[in-house]
């Protein structure tokens, strides 16, 4: 074993959301961060011994983790951030720099892949590492085992860093990976599998990614990631499903995969060795509308698919040409038909208030949702993410001021700005979500099939307990004192 500790911290994720009850936010789920435990997999086999701290799932502020770092007296200290959890991730930060003076503190995850050089303007960072982080972390680690310090960390391509003068140097990338199974599973006996939650998963529960990069672009999402696609291996994926089975006695399993059904071949195959092993363990995945094909659906059922989630966007063709989203509303209402005769439960997302959208086309799309027999919906207000098409248009428009993610990240936050276009106010938009609810879960037909299914009574509380939550959104809001951003998609597991 090397003597350098490493000390992985995961920030709450709920922090922008505080006006909301701890039972609330609760409901809205809670995920283990799959970066940092496989991070901790992969330097833990390279010999660095180490810890995970996850705020979330303890439900603790930073400061409540600090007699734990002093004790564990890290010599690093690592952390992810997404762009919304920059503020939280800055108090762990400050926090490990009281607690641990001399650990060097490290961050990824994709905001750095965004504005890695602005982050560093915080002083309790050390360095700021982009992409993915496997070799660059590994390289960071192996040179503190050597002795370095902070000032012998300063030529490592992929990460950006200060130099004792002050100045932010930012490196070039490393080559993106190409084999992604290389890397071990991720570390779950770091993590309190049974403490994870959310209201529509039967527990406990776990999540993998099986994929890396994405291919397509569509204008709202944050293009952090290489086009490449990566796949991991089929029998790597089954290998940690049993492991999860038999280790912890997971009953459900969350594919975050953006899209997992790529590939028929793969799915064919993925589903006859999950079967082979015999497994029982249920799972849920996420889909393109356009990689829906009735044989794989059959034969994902039989190996334990228990539900599907699919972006729909909008309901009209326009709509989603601009969104750069390249699936029709003919193929939307395919995919979801097939879901449904193969007897698979469905989730569509939907978002309101893109640009150049109008209001029949909200219109259209409430009345879309209702009518694809769907059994889970979430409305979401567009969010002007950074490193999107979105928000560059929303910048040239003058829908937002300057760059102003790039403020944020040197400010430690700020009020997440409202997409007001020329057609929606800020309130219109937050009036149609909540109308877009109404009408998708008050219809006695969406009712009356829940009612008539075997898990009925449940899905029918797992609803109750999705409006107490929306409600108190609701009120949130209308008080102002949250940022409208990204609340529908909190609840879309
Ligand atoms: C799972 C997931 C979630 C889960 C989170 C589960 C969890 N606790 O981690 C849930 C559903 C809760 C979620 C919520 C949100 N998410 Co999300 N999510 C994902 C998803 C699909 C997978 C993330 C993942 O686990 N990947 C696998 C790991 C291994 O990859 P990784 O995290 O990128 O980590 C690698 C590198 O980034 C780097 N790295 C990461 N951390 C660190 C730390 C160190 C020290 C080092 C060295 C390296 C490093 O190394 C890792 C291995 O190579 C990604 C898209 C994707 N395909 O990755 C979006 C994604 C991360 N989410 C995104 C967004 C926008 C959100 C929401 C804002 C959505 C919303 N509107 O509410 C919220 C944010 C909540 C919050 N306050 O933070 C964006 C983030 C963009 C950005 N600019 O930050 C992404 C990229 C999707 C997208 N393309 O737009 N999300």
């Amino acid at each position: 074993m090397r003597k350098t500790k490493v000390l992985f911290i995961k920030y709450h994720e709920a922090a922008d959301q505080q006006p909301l009850s701890k039972k609330a936010a609760e409901k809205l789920g809670i995920f283990p961060s799959l970066a940092l435990a496989g991070l901790a997999a992969w330097v833990r086999q390279h010999g660095f011994p180490v810890q995970l701290i996850d705020l979330h799932v303890e439900n603790i502020y930073p400061t409540d983790a600090a007699d734990r770092v002093r004790e564990y007296d890290p010599q690093i200290v690592a952390l992810t951030s997404k762009t919304l959890g920059w503020p939280a991730v800055i108090e762990i930060a400050q926090m490990v720099r009281q607690a641990a003076p001399k650990a060097i503190v490290v961050v990824g995850g994709p905001h750095m892949s965004i504005y890695a050089r602005e982050s560093l303007s915080w002083d309790c960072f050390d360095i700021a590492v982009v992409g993915d982080g496997e070799e660059t972390f590994l390289d960071i680690c192996e040179r503190v085992e050597q002795g370095a310090g902070v000032s012998e960390l300063q030529d490592i391509p992929g990460t950006a860093c200060r130099t004792a003068s002050g100045e932010v140097l930012q490196h070039p990338p490393r080559p993106v990976p190409k084999d992604i199974n290389q890397y071990p599973m991720t570390a779950w006996d770091l993590i309190p599998v049974r403490d994870y939650h959310c209201l529509t998963l039967l527990k406990p529960f776990a999540t993998m990614v099986t994929t890396r990069g994405c291919p397509w672009h569509c204008g709202y999402c944050s293009q952090v990631y290489s086009e490449k696609l990566r796949f991991r291996s089929v029998e790597l994926v089954v290998d940690e499903m049993e492991h999860l089975e038999r280790t912890y006695g997971v009953r459900e399993i969350v594919f975050f995969d953006e899209t997992f059904t790529i590939g028929k071949k793969r799915m064919k195959h993925f589903a006859e060795e999950v079967q082979r092993r015999g497994l029982k363990v249920k799972f849920n995945i996420r889909a393109r509308v356009d990689t829906v094909d009735r044989e794989v659906v059959r034969e994902l059922k039989k190996a334990g698919l228990r539900s599907i989630h699919m972006g729909v966007e909008a309901g009209t063709d326009r709509v989603l040409k601009i969104m750069n989203k390249q699936i029709t509303r003919e193929q939307t209402e395919a995919a979801f038909r097939i879901c449904r005769e193969e007897g698979i439960d469905t989730r569509g997302y939907f978002m309101v208030g893109y640009y150049d959208a109008t209001h029949d086309d909200v219109e259209d799309m409430i009345r879309f949702a209702s009518g694809l027999g769907l059994d889970w919906a979430s409305f979401s207000v567009a969010t002007a993410l950074p490193a999107t098409d979105l928000y560059r248009i929303a910048q040239e428009r003058g829908y937002v001021d300057g760059d102003f993610w790039k403020q944020y990240t040197i400010d430690g936050g700020g009020l997440i700005p409202q997409l007001e276009t020329e057609t929606f106010t800020a309130e219109q938009l937050r009036a149609y979500r909540t109308k877009a609810y109404m009408n998708f879960y008050l219809r006695p037909d969406l009712i009356r099939r829940k009612l008539s299914k075997s898990e009925g009574r449940e899905e029918l509380m797992e609803m109750m307990g999705g409006a107490t939550v929306l409600s108190e959104i609701v009120k949130a809001q209308v008080l102002k004192v949250i940022p409208q951003v990204g609340l529908g998609r909190w609840n879309t597991v």
